[in-house]
């Protein structure tokens, strides 16, 4: 196992690169590396996320660890509301960078680790979430959006939340919008370790290196059993049917427009409910 120095992963379009990737022994840590917008999920980000992630494959990494940069304000603003469709199409499709990089996430035959300081919006909720376990500093909160722009969310994350949270918490986070803070959310069992800035970094990294030296095939499979045990919740047709149709109802709404525009006009959302 090579001890690489921080590597950059594969640039998109940029000149800094998308993410750093490092290794030391068998744990990668992928650094999100957006920082100007706030960690905003773009498609090119999220691409160099899942890049970052084969990579680490190809070279066996055993424990791989998600952060962004150490102190930031912001550990991801969420989705890129930039990039997200103007009606008409599903804003979380399967195909969605986003939800091809949870799914990435959730398939790595290895632990993945969130180390969280700062806020988390939206979307990033729902990939720290498909992280294997949470690691936050008193700095950390974390929100779901979409009732702040219009946005039907779709039933995967639902099913991400409702494995985590008991279905009160789950509907005051969307219903709220509210962040919850560092001390809340380990209340809640939102985050597995609630740890002080100055430790953070080591007690994951020695977290993360004692799960390494553990035997990879037997933590793969209970992972991947977990995962098909806690996504593949049976769904008749026609209940998937009336769910699209639903949503579809929603993302083609005038209120989703009017999120999407307050967002990008720099003010307050006016929702009709039509
Ligand atoms: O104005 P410039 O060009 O400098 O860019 C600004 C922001 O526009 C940009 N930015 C974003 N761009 C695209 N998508 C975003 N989610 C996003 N967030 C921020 O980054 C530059 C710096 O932002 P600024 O000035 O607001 O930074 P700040 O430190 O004052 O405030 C940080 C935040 C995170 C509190 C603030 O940026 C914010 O509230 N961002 C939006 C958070 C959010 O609502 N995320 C949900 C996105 S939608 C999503 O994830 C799901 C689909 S759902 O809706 O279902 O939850």
């Amino acid at each position: 196992m090579t001890d690489a120095p921080d590597t950059p992963a594969p640039a998109a379009s940029t000149t800094d690169p998308m993410v750093l990737t490092s290794i030391v022994g068998a744990v990668g840590t992928i650094t999100l590396n957006d920082n100007a917008r706030r960690n905003a999920l773009s498609a090119a980000l999220l691409d160099a996320v899942i890049g970052a992630i084969a990579a680490f494959e190809a070279k066996s990494v055993r424990v791989v660890i998600l952060r962004a940069a150490p102190g930031l304000k912001v550990w991801s603003a969420g989705h890129d509301i930039k990039e997200l469709p103007r009606g008409h199409e599903d804003p979380l499709g399967y195909g969605d960078p986003l939800e091809r990089a949870l799914r990435t996430i959730r398939s790595y035959p290895g632990p993945v680790i969130a180390l969280v300081q700062g806020s988390v919006w939206g979307g990033a909720f729902d990939l720290v979430l498909s992280c294997d376990m949470i690691i936050a500093d008193e700095t950390s909160a974390f929100a779901i959006t979409p009732a702040n722009l219009g946005l039907p969310y779709n039933t995967t994350g639902l099913l991400h939340c409702l494995n985590r949270l008991p279905l009160n918490l789950v509907k005051e986070m969307f219903f709220t919008a509210n962040p919850v803070k560092a001390e809340q959310a380990a209340k809640w069992g939102i985050i597995n370790h609630l740890v002080a800035a100055a430790d953070i970094e080591t007690f994951t990294t020695e977290l993360a290196t004692h799960i390494a030296t553990k035997a990879p095939l037997a933590i793969a499979v209970v992972k991947e059993q977990l995962r098909v045990l806690t996504d593949f919740q049976p769904v008749a047709a026609q209940v998937f049917e009336r769910i699209q149709d639903m949503r579809r109802a929603v993302y083609e709404s005038a209120d989703y427009e009017e999120g999407i525009s307050a967002f990008l006009e720099k003010r307050k959302p006016v929702f009709r409910g039509v």
